[in-house]
């Protein structure tokens, strides 16, 4: 059931569906009023391969930093990235992103060089040696352009393409970009987050980002909430919980909960020890129709989407 209906709070959803087949009396359904249509995203082109979202894919995380929050130092000479990047795919990843700086709250900027050295001799042996797509996690253009050069096939800006340059390049060499939202910037994003409405005022976000996007001749985009990113827990639990508002504007939604520090301050364990948390936010998406999770743990997170994709076709 593609048609939705929604309460006057824009973050209280309900499928039609449900309402029609639940007990409420038949007589409150004209109180509600339909605003949106959900549509079905199309398959999206990404070098040689269409991603068709028929299940949630797997985007498998390489970060190529010092500093990581989960794994910073694991993966931070070249070969050991490509290694751990072809072992994420055995274990089931249908995309790569490396990242060449940390974003973790706090995180200081890195100068495009360092970023480069970094990266760049990672992205050019993953577009030869590996059968996915592979994604850049930069929002600087320089950057981005030297891994397009080199093969990369998506974007992955976690700024949400605030630098006009990037979107001429997404649209100059054709890939598809992730749109993330976030509220400020690493460096202070955790400082006093701060919403009306946060589905609501991510989705204004989206609306516009994807508007300037396709001015600009951006053909393929994805759409990200931004967990953790200038988020408080409770903002991050409403975006997990009504994870389907954002399936509104017709473009993939992908979702990034792997090891963050919410999980950490429900649990209170560290990073590393965050799998169980981060398998529960992920079956979660999944029920609520992510497209695409971003994943630390592929294979420990493959088996769990398996389960939570059987449950929400049953
Ligand atoms: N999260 C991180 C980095 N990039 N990109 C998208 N689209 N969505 C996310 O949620 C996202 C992202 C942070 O995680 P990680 O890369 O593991 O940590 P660090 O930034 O410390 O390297």
């Amino acid at each position: 059931m593609l048609i939705k209906a929604c309460c006057t709070n824009s973050t209280k959803f309900y499928f039609i569906n449900k309402i029609i087949n639940c007990p409420f009396p038949r007589v409150l359904l004209p109180c509600l009023l339909i605003t949106e249509v959900m549509v079905a995203v199309q398959p999206i082109t990404c070098g040689e391969q269409k991603l068709t979202f028929e299940r949630t894919l797997i985007m498998g995380v390489v970060n190529v930093t010092p500093d990581s929050f989960s794994d910073g130092g694991l993966y931070f000479d070249t070969k050991s990235a490509v290694a751990h990047a072809k072992q994420l795919v055995l274990d089931g990843a249908d995309l790569i992103d490396v990242g060449g700086e940390s974003t973790r709250p706090g995180a200081m900027p890195l100068s495009v060089e360092q970023e480069t050295q970094r990266v760049l001799p990672v992205v050019t042996r993953l577009v030869q040696e590996l059968s996915v797509p592979v994604s850049i996690d930069t929002h600087k253009p320089q950057l981005a352009e030297s891994c397009l050069k080199a093969g990369a096939h998506l974007l992955n800006d976690i700024t949400g393409l605030s630098d006009p340059s990037m979107v001429a390049l997404a649209a100059a060499y054709n890939v598809p970009v992730v749109i993330m939202h976030m509220q400020g910037t690493p460096t202070t994003m955790q400082e006093h987050p701060t919403y009306h409405d946060v589905i609501a005022e991510i989705n204004t976000f989206f609306k516009q980002r994807v508007a300037t996007a396709r001015a600009g001749g951006v053909k393929n985009i994805i759409l990200d909430p931004g967990i953790g990113f200038g988020k408080t827990l409770e903002h991050n639990l409403l975006i997990l919980k009504h994870l389907d508002a954002f399936m509104t504007h017709g473009w993939p939604v992908l979702v990034g909960p792997s090891r963050k520090s919410f999980i950490g301050m429900i649990t209170g364990l560290p990073a590393q020890e965050r799998l169980e948390g981060t398998i529960a936010a992920v079956a979660v998406a999944v029920m609520n129709g992510a497209h695409v999770v971003r994943v630390h743990d592929v294979r420990a997170c493959k088996r769990a989407i398996q389960v939570a994709e059987a449950i929400r076709g049953a």
